[in-house]
């Protein structure tokens, strides 16, 4: 999380690493047997750092129509799980072939390549079975909310691994031109696991299960801004930050010669983006009442942020 907004998104991320180590701990390892390697590997993908945006954007995302954030906790720990594999897969050699994560080796680095491989691919399947854990102190998930938060997460993995396919030249992206092409990679690649977690946590805070609801459409445009927001700074972060500030390579967009933001619209014209995305995510949110005012906090902080 950007230096701001730490004091007040703390206690969520720390809810959420609770949330997580005690999924791995007591479901993963204790009720369905993954060995210790593995359940260590688990841990150090998930739980050695990362902003939790997701998850943080699925609480606010929950309490901005009503609901009580820790109810969102299973929807924001199974998108968190399925981040965890994107990164895991992303860094192996066959991909992105990255050394450096959240200031760490890399998981293959760490653990080997074949250990890596399973982690992602256990990371992925254990996302689906953290949607039917309520947490501690939270409700327990009624069975309709359930296939709805399921039918999310499997729409916001399958357009993350769509974007992923395009970027990766596997895919041709639709677009009459070079910005229109980059937005439809990162509307996948980035886009759709935040919408998928401001959904899931409007969802399990109780919009109407029967009926199409405004405010689960309000959440919907703001998450499309702010994930477009999102990759729009991670661009920029990557030609004008330090791998010492972003815990990864810096600079690897240029290096590969990648179609950024930045090269596209140049810094000046990207920030100036990313500012005005903020705004469409808070003018999303225009009939929502000061219950949403996190989500708007948050969308604006994200602009800002530095890692
Ligand atoms: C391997 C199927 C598959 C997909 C990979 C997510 C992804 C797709 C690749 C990772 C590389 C990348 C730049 C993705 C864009 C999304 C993004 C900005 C990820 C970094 O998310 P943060 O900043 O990371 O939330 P932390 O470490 O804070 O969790």
């Amino acid at each position: 999380m950007p230096e701001t907004a730490t004091y007040w998104t703390k206690p969520i991320a720390e809810a959420v690493d609770t949330h997580l180590r005690a999924f791995v701990d007591d479901v993963a390892a204790a009720r369905l047997g993954v060995p210790p390697n593995l359940a260590d590997a688990l841990r150090y993908a998930l739980l050695g750092g990362g902003k939790r945006v997701r998850p943080v954007l699925a609480w606010c995302a929950c309490e901005a129509v009503g609901g009580n954030g820790t109810d969102a906790l299973p929807a924001g720990a199974a998108v968190e799980l399925v981040h965890a594999f994107s990164l895991v897969h992303d860094d192996l050699p066959a991909l992105d072939d990255d050394e450096l994560r959240r200031g760490k080796p890399t998981l293959h680095k760490h653990a080997g390549e074949p250990m890596a491989v399973l982690a992602g691919d256990q990371l992925l399947t254990l996302a689906f079975g953290a949607l039917g854990e309520p947490a501690a102190g939270g409700r327990a998930i009624d069975a309709t909310t359930h296939r709805r938060l399921v039918a999310e997460l499997v729409a916001g993995t399958t357009g993350m691994i769509v974007g992923q396919t395009m970027d990766m030249g596997l895919d041709t992206p639709p677009g009459d031109d070079e910005l229109a092409r980059l937005e439809a990679v990162h509307r996948g690649k980035t886009g759709a696991l935040i919408r998928a977690a401001c959904r899931m946590g409007a969802i399990a805070g109780g919009v109407a299960n029967d009926a199409p609801d405004p405010r689960l459409e309000a959440v919907s445009r703001y998450a499309d801004a702010v994930g477009l927001q999102f990759q729009v700074v991670d661009d920029l972060l990557d030609a004008t930050a330090t791998t010492e500030q972003l815990g990864k390579a810096a600079g690897k967009d240029a290096d590969a010669g990648k179609t950024t933001y930045p090269a596209i619209l140049g810094i000046v014209g990207s920030r100036a983006l990313a500012r005005d995305l903020a705004q469409r995510a808070t003018d999303a949110l225009s009939d929502l009442g000061p219950e949403a005012d996190p989500l708007r906090r948050l969308s604006r902080e994200l602009a800002d942020r530095s890692a």
